[in-house]
């Protein structure tokens, strides 16, 4: 939330990547052994998390699988437009990923808006009556938003994800409670500051504030011990679950040797979803806004429950892919280096237990040269300022006012920029539909939320050729950890033709990709990529050729082209 400001396991598990650095270049040419992915390798974190395509979705917005819960907790459907609980749930998540929509977009990794359970009222900031459809607005750590369905669908979701060889991020929240209402109410005053509201003029500004009026802001900074809020021992008395509840608070306090502040209270609620379910990751909310030492604890704690619940489920370990972190720091971008600017202080994230950070650069810089582009973030990305860390690109977000393509007036341009860049792709639910971003009566961040226009889909035609067109680009991605985490090199300036090499284990993968290609027949060069004689196949058209003097030429209808060895 910011209110300011593998594939499936026998065909296409993940290239392993181990911890070879990449190729400085594509080399010259020499026969070589095709590239094969080998599951049980070393995994370096940073190059799977560059390669990876992390599809973000808004569990109310995706798909509704079952309609006895639209109405949970009483929450009528009273909101401002496109403001209240709309009905998606884990139940339509759970049926897209059995029925392979993930697999057939070269999907690494699904994150989910929070699961759990949201304040019960509504409010209105300024935009209208609004409920916590989205997520961000926390009653209780402990348990599923009903709505959104049940622990054993949630489980369900994971272990689905896991069998597919997807992974599963957890968006956590541990800046702020839910709004205050009627029905929710304040947490204790050791517990949260209601005042004064964040300036956002220096770090202190950031962090010790509120995001926005009536948003209690978590006591993360002080060590003093606090007890269980009575609304919570009161609701999970109700629940029958009390006791349970505080004798884990007391074997976690007694295990961990912390104190009984409240960050350690949502530290240990927050890191049991991956002991118990097995998340292989957070996205962390609102990471600027909480002191980031904070965010050090969250990680370490994390690998131990990651750890714990791996040895717990050996059947469903995907690897040895470490718990991963990418954090929400709202307005970084790769130009910055690794550290974030306050204005009065700066501070390197990465150092505080972040694999990644959120890009929130790539929806402007996308509408510049493409080739200025890749060759930067590739620059940083290997042995420049970021080598060793990921970075997670977007051209839209829940978030986001200012997305790529507002109007989805080009949503095939979207694609191929967002899964051709160096780095991680994150695909926001309907980039790969044009799901509009404009929607009729909804105000604000509520345009960017409307539900998933899968009837488009249904009706074939022009969505059916934008879901294609991804289709092909998130799988070529999945298939090749070159396009993503390994270095670039420009072949040719105009039309753009360019390399991607990433050596693994004393292997290489290579692609070419030409771009602006004319409809019919082409010729790319392959800038000495691939020897002549490779056979190579076009993974856009399935058309294949062979290298003849330094090019291969093709008769296709697409102007994109994604050429690899041909196995
Ligand atoms: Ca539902
Ligand atoms: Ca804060």
């Amino acid at each position: 939330m910011a209110l300011v400001a593998a594939g499936i396991l026998l065909v296409a598990a993940h290239p392993a990547l181990t911890r070879t650095p990449p190729a400085r270049s594509a080399r010259p040419a020499a026969p070589r052994a095709a590239v094969r992915v080998a599951r049980a390798a070393a995994l370096d974190p940073a190059g799977f998390w560059n390669s990876a395509t992390v599809y973000f979705l808004l569990t109310d917005r995706f798909l509704d699988g079952d309609t006895t819960n639209d109405h949970a907790l009483g929450r009528a459907q009273d909101g401002a437009p496109y403001r209240s609980f709309l009905g998606g749930d884990l139940a339509g998540l759970l049926r897209k990923i059995e029925a392979g929509y993930f697999d057939s977009l070269g999907v690494s990794a699904i994150w989910m808006t929070p699961f759990v359970e949201q304040i019960h009222g509504s409010v209105d900031e300024g935009t209208g009556r609004t409920y916590g459809y989205h997520g961000y607005w926390t009653r209780d750590w402990t348990a599923v938003d009903p709505a959104l369905g049940t622990l054993d669908e949630l489980r369900a979701v994971v272990d689905a994800a896991h069998r597919r060889g997807i992974r599963v991020l957890m968006d956590a929240v541990i800046n702020h409670t839910g709004p205050v209402t009627p029905q929710d109410p304040v947490w204790p005053r050791d517990w949260v500051r209601t005042r004064p509201r964040c300036t956002y003029r220096g770090y202190s500004t950031t962090v010790d504030c509120t995001l926005v009026e009536n948003l209690p802001d978590v006591l993360t900074d002080g060590d003093a011990p606090v007890e269980l809020p009575p609304a919570l021992v009161e609701k999970w008395r109700a629940e029958g679950r009390l006791d349970r509840e505080v004798a884990e608070l007391d074997t976690f306090f007694r295990r961990a040797g912390y104190p009984r502040a409240p960050r350690y209270y949502l530290i240990k609620w927050l890191t049991d979803w991956v002991r118990e379910l097995g998340f292989d990751g957070y996205r962390l909310d609102t990471a600027k806004h909480f002191g980031e030492t904070v965010s050090a604890e969250i990680k370490r704690e994390a690998d131990r429950a990651f750890a714990d619940w791996k040895r717990a489920h050996p059947a469903q370990v995907l690897d040895s892919l470490p718990f991963y972190m990418v954090g929400e720091v709202f307005g970084w971008a790769p130009g910055a280096g690794r550290a974030y600017d306050f204005g009065d202080r700066s501070v390197d994230f990465f150092s505080f237990g972040y694999d990644g950070l959120i890009n929130f650069g790539f929806k402007s810089e996308a509408h510049g040269s493409l080739d200025s582009l890749f060759t930067r973030y590739s620059a940083t990305l290997h042995g420049g300022a970021l080598n060793g860390v990921a970075i997670l690109n977007y051209v839209s977000s829940h978030d986001d006012g200012g997305p790529y393509d507002q109007e989805r007036r080009d949503p095939l341009g979207a694609g191929t920029r967002l899964l051709l860049a160096p780095g991680g792709a994150q695909i926001y639910y309907g980039d790969e539909l044009a799901r509009p971003l404009r929607v009729e009566g909804a105000v604000g961040d509520a345009n960017l939320r409307s539900p998933m226009n899968w009837a488009d889909l249904e009706r074939g035609g022009r969505t059916a050729e934008i879901l294609a067109h991804w289709r092909k680009l998130g799988r070529f991605r999945r298939e090749h950890p070159a396009v993503g985490a390994g270095e670039h090199r420009t072949i040719q300036a105009q039309p753009l033709v360019f390399s991607r090499a990433l050596e693994t284990g004393g292997r290489v993968d290579r692609v070419v990709v030409a771009l602006d290609q004319p409809a019919g027949a082409k010729v790319i060069p392959v800038g000495g990529v691939f020897a002549d004689g490779t056979r190579l196949v076009d993974a856009y058209s399935l058309e294949r050729g062979s290298v003849e003097r330094g090019a291969v030429a093709l008769t296709t209808p697409f102007p994109v082209v994604l050429l690899s060895e041909r196995r």
